[in-house]
């Protein structure tokens, strides 16, 4: 009796708001930075010669580290050029609306005062500065959501992984005939009171993103019962469907909607190809690496990442796009290339984006559609050389305008067969060319 009273205490008073309400803010937001950082950091997926294939915040796997080796990398963290002001900055400039920040990676090191464990930044790490703290402060002073993901795999705790059996190999973790029956005691014991943490001392958080659900200790259960958990103490908090098992592969969709706890789908590293009528939200690398890793150059470009976000705003989704900061805090200036490109582009065009819907219409060849109320935006990927763009021969134009020259209104003609736009010869816009077209009722 005494634990539920004080349990009830602790619960959140806060009005709850129901689906739709608590969803609108993340479903209007569109476009949120990922940020992948740890103490794999410091390792940017080099051991000696040998380099990490993948992602590097894998370095621990994918590098052969025994647990004891691994720690003196927390024991190194000292990420003393670390500015959350100027992280949370940069993010809004490239338009974005919400960060998520990596907690607890796979690698287990926590990256707030922890009082479960001593496996965080403040008791292990020379660095003593809770970053969850920093960067939920400069959230909350810049106006933007912030959210966190949780590891539900964890490399490092005896009871979650790999000392149980000797000569583990981590990344046969997901083997079903392997079972670690110390598991649901790091589940109740450990995860819970972790996320606990993160949910009562930095105040709202925006969005809890779960990793790690394919490992065959954490069941369907234990989903339901984390995900009531923290609506308990955050009743207006978006959890993704990774909190349960409901996902069915890299296409981050729940194959049986309302079996599984979790608010959105979770593509990773893909689009889909079509729209899809629930809660999603891609989440994709500007190189090929979640964490820091220097040796990684495939680097996408500005005008791919721009078209990308359009592609997927499309088709219903959000875009959380990653940065991998290394070890001393500083984001990789390929990324802020990358980021102030489509800070730019936002700036003029976010008009079509936030707040905006999946197309009613098949994509065209030449680009994409989003739509408001009354209002369709046409996204031009290859601007037309023949100073015509063919529209979707349903649309009924009132009055169409480049999107940052609201003043020359473009011609249009419609014939039984098609509606043509006259636009400039030349595109606008170099990367995507938007056209702002209001629909005649
Ligand atoms: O293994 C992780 C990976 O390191 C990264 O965090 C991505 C982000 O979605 N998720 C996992 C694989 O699904």
């Amino acid at each position: 009796l005494q634990v539920t009273s004080s349990f009830a205490q602790e619960k959140s008073d806060v009005k709850k708001l129901d689906d739709d309400q608590r969803m609108e803010w993340w479903r209007d937001s569109k476009f949120g930075m990922f940020i992948h950082w740890g103490a794999y950091s410091i390792i940017g997926g080099e051991r000696g010669t040998q380099i990490a294939g993948g992602g590097a915040e894998w370095a621990m796997d994918k590098l052969d580290y025994t647990i004891e080796d691994y720690e003196k990398f927390p024991e190194m963290f000292n990420p003393t050029m670390f500015d959350a002001d100027a992280w949370v900055t940069m993010a809004k400039n490239a338009g974005m609306k919400y960060i998520v920040i990596t907690a607890k990676h796979h690698e287990g090191f926590a990256l707030w005062d922890s009082k479960v464990s001593d496996y965080d930044v403040i008791d292990k790490a020379p660095f003593k500065r809770d970053v969850i703290k920093e960067l939920s402060e400069a959230c909350k002073k810049q106006g933007i959501k912030f959210c966190f993901y949780y590891s539900i795999v964890d490399w490092h705790h005896p009871q979650a992984q790999g000392n149980l059996y000797p000569n583990y190999n981590i990344s046969q973790h997901d083997d079903p005939t392997v079972v670690n029956p110390k598991f649901p005691k790091y589940y109740k014991n450990y995860m819970k009171p972790q996320v606990k943490e993160l949910l009562t001392n930095y105040g709202d958080v925006g969005v809890v993103w779960f990793d790690g659900d394919w490992i065959s200790d954490y069941t369907t259960e234990m989903g339901k019962d984390l995900y009531s958990y923290i609506r308990d103490i955050q009743p207006n908090t978006i959890v993704n469907n990774r909190v349960d098992k409901g996902r069915t592969g890299m296409d981050g969709m729940n194959n049986n909607p309302g079996q599984f706890a979790g608010d959105f789908g979770t593509p990773e590293q893909e689009i889909p190809d079509t729209g899809i009528d629930s809660d999603w939200e891609a989440c994709m690398t500007m190189n090929g690496s979640w964490g820091y890793k220097p040796s990684d150059t495939d680097w996408k470009s500005s005008e791919d990442l721009i078209q990308k976000l359009v592609d997927i705003v499309s088709k219903g989704g959000n875009f959380l796009l990653n940065i991998g900061p290394d070890g001393f805090g500083r984001f990789p200036s390929e990324s802020i290339r990358r980021l102030n490109a489509m800070g730019e582009w936002t700036q003029k065009n976010g008009e079509a984006i936030y707040g905006a819907s999946a197309s009613p219409y098949a994509k065209p060849k030449w680009g994409r559609y989003t739509k408001k109320d009354g209002v369709l935006y046409a996204h031009v990927f290859d601007w037309p050389e023949t100073g015509t763009l063919k529209l979707h021969k349903d649309i009924k134009v009132k009055k169409a305008t480049v999107l940052t020259d609201s003043k020359t209104v473009l011609k249009s003609l419609a014939t039984s067969r098609e509606v043509v736009l006259e636009v400039p010869m030349l595109a606008p816009d170099a990367t995507v060319s938007v056209i702002k077209i209001e629909l005649a009722n």
